[in-house]
């Protein structure tokens, strides 16, 4: 991506992916590149890729780890140069043989043995987890290596920015719109938080993991089950969550207990500090559970 002006890899590469979308050629290079160099390890018997429909063999039938991956989120930040990234679930497979398994990648986020991100922003950065805090990396280009920076990274209780794509207004639910008003103080004497939204998940993720903050993406009349992936996106995003003393949820459920029942299952996501994911829920609860 650092050479993405200079070779000939911007632009669509004229193929429509599993999601119905508009695949990017980096989008394409991303997804190969992820397969060949996971498939290479031996320790993974499936794998799965928001690019792809079906569950992808890993090498051979030893290797004891599921891994679920958007190779390329953002997509639509690619042409223009902002952040995009890499988000990743690990399970430990479930079934005893084969490869290419769909049961294996059909877990509740809450067996997710390991799960995070990369982003590429000013400087690249890896955040993971595997079940003991959050963990920050940042790549040092002179000597190739990933180098901790934070270890046991913690997010604020309540955040100081929102994140919602809000030209989607009109097409919430009443709940939502409430909640997005009081964000912005019109319910509460001029007393809300600040809005930041970037349309890159893992970068509008990551600055409110730093500084504090709640990201959403609702369902909505266009999309009613909501846009992101649970599988891909929101319950790898979750477990980090989670570990860092925030919180996820599809607005009723936390993320990580939603069992899911397809590869490319959508869900509305809620996600960032614990108190703000709160007030959500209760918001919700209040307001959508009366209208309906
Ligand atoms: P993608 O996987 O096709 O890149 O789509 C996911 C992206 C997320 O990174 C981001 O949060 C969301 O789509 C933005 O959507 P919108 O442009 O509707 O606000
Ligand atoms: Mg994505």
């Amino acid at each position: 991506m650092r050479r993405a002006g200079l070779v000939d890899v911007l632009g669509a590469a004229g193929q429509i992916n599993v999601q119905g979308e508009q695949q990017q050629k980096l989008d394409v290079l991303a997804n190969e590149a992820m397969k060949q160099a996971l498939g290479r390890t031996g320790r993974v018997s499936t794998m799965a890729s928001e690019e792809e429909e079906d569950p992808i063999p890993g090498s051979g039938d030893g290797g004891k780890y599921v891994i679920l991956f958007d190779p390329l989120d953002g997509s639509s930040n690619i042409d223009v140069n902002a952040s995009i990234g890499t988000i990743f679930s690990i399970h430990r497979r479930c079934s005893s043989t084969g490869t290419g398994v769909l049961e294996d990648c059909l877990q509740a986020g809450r067996k997710q043995v390991a799960a995070g991100y990369v982003i590429y922003g000013s400087s690249t950065v890896m955040v993971y987890s595997a079940g003991r805090g959050v963990h920050c990396f940042t790549l040092d280009p002179t000597i190739g290596e990933f180098r901790l920076i934070n270890s046991n990274v913690t997010t604020p209780p309540t955040g100081q920015y929102y994140s919602i794509n809000e030209s989607n207004y009109t097409r919430w639910s009443p709940g939502y719109q409430k909640i997005v008003r009081s964000f912005k103080g019109v319910e509460n004497d001029g007393i809300g938080k600040n809005a930041r939204y970037i349309g890159s998940l893992v970068a509008d993720f990551h600055r409110n993991l730093i500084a504090g903050g709640i990201f959403l993406y609702p369902a909505d009349t266009k999309s009613p089950r909501g846009k992101l992936r649970l599988l891909y996106e929101a319950s790898p995003l979750a477990f980090v969550a989670e570990q860092a003393g925030g919180a996820a949820s599809d607005g009723k459920t936390p993320i990580l207990d939603i069992e899911p029942t397809k590869l490319h299952q959508r869900t509305p996501l809620v996600i960032g500090a614990r108190d703000d994911v709160a007030f959500v829920e209760r918001t919700l609860r209040e307001v959508d559970t009366a209208s309906q």
